[in-house]
């Protein structure tokens, strides 16, 4: 397989500094040996940088960024669009406002394709806030609604041509969700299944429904990883921690039983704040999940000590 790594230093959508040093946590961490070492052929794309900033203003005065965000997501999305057509490209960010792009430009791609798009969305977080309901204004907050379609977006962030339907979105992970992201999911057939579905079924049961439906259709799979989808004592390099998250074991669960299904298409490693890390303990942890996705077995695993 050839993995694409395409770097996206972009923080501006988080409230904490640091999201920026992402890309160069997960290549110090050894990302590109590891894919080798499974027989991958890896290009390292270097990093992203946003289209021309815009000054824009929305009536939502909490709103940070915008205008940067804006920018990112327009570079994004062709970059994605342009290296989905062949190889599994991985976009090690950088906040998860960078999914906007991300899933908007394989959505392009998978319309021409002419194969239906699925997301996988494993975070604490459903993501799925408008620009007018965020309260804290932090844009990784906003993806999921963009991406879907939802209104409010038009002439803020770019144009969306090819919304992803919400039957195709499954959620894993979630324990944090504010009311007017309540409200969505209570609205829309978005798959959620949040830890206690996990505790009472276990992850295995819950994502394999989900992956039976993604053969089924013949789809595309993008999967988007935000680090605070793991519990803080294993990930603790996030600046918006979550207590009860997904174990070490469920993560890489998830990771082997994607392999296993040959499905995903594009990949999205976010939210690893490096500056909050300890001695690289995160970076490197999604560096093995990615070798898990990527065809690592548990016996092949490097032993660590941190
Ligand atoms: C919260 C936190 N829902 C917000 N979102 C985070 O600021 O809108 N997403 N941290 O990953
Ligand atoms: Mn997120
Ligand atoms: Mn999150
Ligand atoms: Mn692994």
């Amino acid at each position: 397989m050839l993995c694409k790594l395409i770097g996206i230093p972009l923080q501006e959508g988080a409230s904490r500094l640091g999201c920026e040093m992402g890309p160069s946590a997960l290549r110090v961490a050894g990302l590109e040996t590891a894919l080798r070492e499974l027989g991958h052929e890896v290009l390292d794309f270097g990093n992203l940088s946003p289209s021309g900033v815009v000054d824009k203003h929305h009536p939502n005065r909490a709103i940070r960024n915008l205008g940067t965000v804006a920018g990112w997501i327009d570079a994004i999305a062709e970059a994605a669009y342009s290296e989905s057509g062949e190889g599994l490209p991985i976009f090690m960010g950088g906040d998860h406002a960078l999914s906007a792009g991300t899933v908007a430009g394989v959505a392009r791609r998978a319309a021409e394709e002419d194969k239906p798009l699925f997301v996988l969305w494993l975070d604490a977080h459903s993501d799925l806030h408008s620009l007018d309901s965020t309260a804290s204004g932090n844009l990784h907050g906003v993806p999921v609604a963009y991406f879907t379609g939802r209104s409010g977006f038009e002439g803020y962030f770019p144009p969306l041509a090819f919304p992803v339907p919400t039957s195709n979105l499954c959620m894993i992970g979630i324990r944090s969700v504010d009311p007017a992201e309540r409200a969505v999911l209570a609205s829309t057939d978005i798959t959620v299944f949040d830890m206690r579905d996990i505790d009472e079924h276990g992850v295995a049961a819950l994502l394999r429904r989900f992956l039976d439906r993604v053969s089924a259709a013949g789809g595309r799979l993008h999967v988007s990883l935000d680090v605070d989808f793991l519990d803080p004592a294993v990930a603790p390099a996030v600046g918006t921690t979550v207590p009860g998250g997904a174990t070490f074991r469920e993560a890489h669960l998830v990771m082997e039983m994607l392999h296993d299904s040959g499905l995903v298409t594009s990949l999205d490693l976010v939210e690893l704040n490096p500056f909050l890390d300890e001695r690289g303990r995160t970076a490197t942890l999604l560096v093995d999940l990615t070798a898990s996705l990527l065809g690592r077995q548990v016996l092949d695993r490097p032993t660590r000590s941190f």
